[in-house]
């Protein structure tokens, strides 16, 4: 292997018990020798390490002093994260030490390593594809439940057997029309054009399937954004607050008080969100209050939730029916808030509101639950339940699919149109190349010249 060394503290460094310093590539063990010293050893005995072992000693600096006393573990390659030999340096938590190896490390013939450059390599060297490098990050990533556990079974290859599956049906489907091209007197094993359209069929299906996850797949990975809209006084800050289970918005009874928008992320029971508070909606003169009303208006259009709030006390004004109009096609749920107080607030002209709006009243602490509950039953059928999904939370997934769709629909109005089996096989080969780049190959003419040699004619 030509690359070349890398180094990189694999831990944060900070108030910890341990760090650790992650050497990989051909010149690990060289430089493992040149600054490890054994426990009750000497520099002059020649360092031998066992692979797959833990070795109790000293990290020394150029001037042969201790920099720290430490764990060294030996991988030899292959097998191995990045497929090359790895050294792992165990040492003490804190700033210092992890800092003092790496710069000891670095003196020798290597170099700082990429951001995620260990999981390139595992990657380049073939040991994982480019589903599961992706979904190494997304574990590292991952703010909920849920969405780790999405990640996991891509790591386990699930989602790459799936793709590898549909890549395997067009292949041989291929081969078919390769063999029917090349020898039109087999033909009692020719492919017919009807084997064409119900294959596409079927895959178009399953390629559907996997595209319909990711909308949840999306909401799971990065949270339900949700916007908190309403005329100024509602209650919108209160309700943040106590969605975030925190004074995080400035909540006053003077109308106009939130001016910009604020953002959290939060995990209520499993369901996550990013809830956004927007300044009360009404025209007004205020330089910086107009600013905010126009940012919370712009909010809309990038949310997958509207929560607005009317405020029970107060009777149906023309900020709450510029509102209504504002999110008129997205999802909202609407609320009544301060239900502790007399209602004036008549809905009536508004039927589809009324017979949905939840009361609540965030002062008494009363119908909040109601809220997640309609958040739950919008976005997930009443229950997070992804076990045994297979669900994509990776937009290169998504438009790869959607793209390797698009080619298989091309085949089927190709087949409409009588074209010749040329155009189809193109459009064949399209829907495998997107395929094949969801899992990382790139799937040239001579893998497919490959795949064919391995058929036997007439089978
Ligand atoms: N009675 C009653 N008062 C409430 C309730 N919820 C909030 N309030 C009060 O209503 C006032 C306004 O609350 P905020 O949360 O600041 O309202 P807002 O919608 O964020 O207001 P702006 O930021 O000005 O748009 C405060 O005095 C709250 O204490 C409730 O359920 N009942
Ligand atoms: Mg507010």
């Amino acid at each position: 292997m030509s690359e070349d060394t890398i180094v990189a503290i694999a831990t944060f460094p900070g108030n910890a018990g341990i760090n650790i310093i992650r050497i990989s590539g051909d010149n690990a063990l060289n430089i493992a020798g040149k600054i490890f010293m054994k426990k009750n050893s000497n520099r002059e005995s020649k360092l031998s390490l066992k692979s797959r072992y833990l070795h109790y000693g000293y990290i020394l600096d150029k001037n042969e002093k201790i920099i720290d006393e430490v764990l060294l573990s030996y991988m030899k390659s292959p097998n191995t994260y990045t497929r090359e030999d790895i050294i792992e340096i165990n040492c003490h938590g804190g700033v210092i030490s992890a800092k003092k190896i790496l710069e000891t490390v670095l003196e020798h013939d290597c170099r700082l390593a990429e951001n995620g450059e260990f999981t390139k390599r595992a990657f380049l060297n073939g040991r994982i594809d480019l589903t599961q490098a992706e979904a190494v990050i997304d574990i590292i990533n991952a703010k909920t439940d849920s969405s780790h556990e999405i990640s996991v079974n891509h790591l386990e290859g699930r989602l790459s057997k799936e793709i590898n599956k549909i890549i395997k049906e067009i292949m041989d489907l291929l081969a078919n029309i390769e063999v029917n091209i090349d020898f039109p007197e087999y033909d009692e094993d020719v492919i017919t054009i009807n084997k064409v359209k119900t294959l596409s069929i079927n895959v178009i299906e399953e390629i559907d399937r996997l595209i319909r996850t990711a909308d949840t797949g999306k909401i799971i990975k990065e949270g339900i954004k949700t916007v908190i809209l309403g005329k100024p006084n509602v209650g919108k800050s209160s309700l943040m607050n106590f969605l975030l289970n925190e004074n995080r918005a400035i909540v006053t009874d003077i109308p106009g008080t939130t001016r910009d928008t604020i953002e959290e992320y939060v995990n209520i029971k499993g369901i996550p969100l990013r809830i956004i508070d927007t300044a009360g909606i009404r025209e007004t003169d205020d330089k910086i209050e107009k600013i905010g009303v126009e940012k919370a208006l712009d909010k809309i259009n990038e949310s997958d939730l509207i929560i607005m709030v009317f405020d029970s006390s107060k009777e149906l004004e023309s900020e709450d029916e510029i509102i209504i109009n504002h999110i008129k096609g997205k999802k909202v749920i609407y609320i009544r808030n301060k239900s502790d107080l007399e209602n004036k607030l008549d809905l009536s002209n508004y039927d589809e509101i009324e017979k949905d709006i939840i009361n609540i009243s965030v002062l008494k602490n009363e119908g909040l639950e109601n809220i997640i509950n309609k958040i739950n039953d919008m976005f997930f059928q009443g229950s997070i339940n992804i076990s045994n999904e297979l669900i994509i939370n990776n937009v290169r997934h998504k438009n790869l699919l959607i793209k390797a769709k698009k080619s298989l629909e091309e085949v089927l109005k190709s087949i409409e149109e009588d074209m010749t089996i040329d155009f189809i096989e193109i459009d064949l080969k399209d829907a495998m190349e997107s395929l094949g780049l969801i899992v990382g190959a790139s799937v040239s003419d001579d893998l497919v010249e490959k795949i064919f040699t391995e058929f036997c004619i007439g089978k």
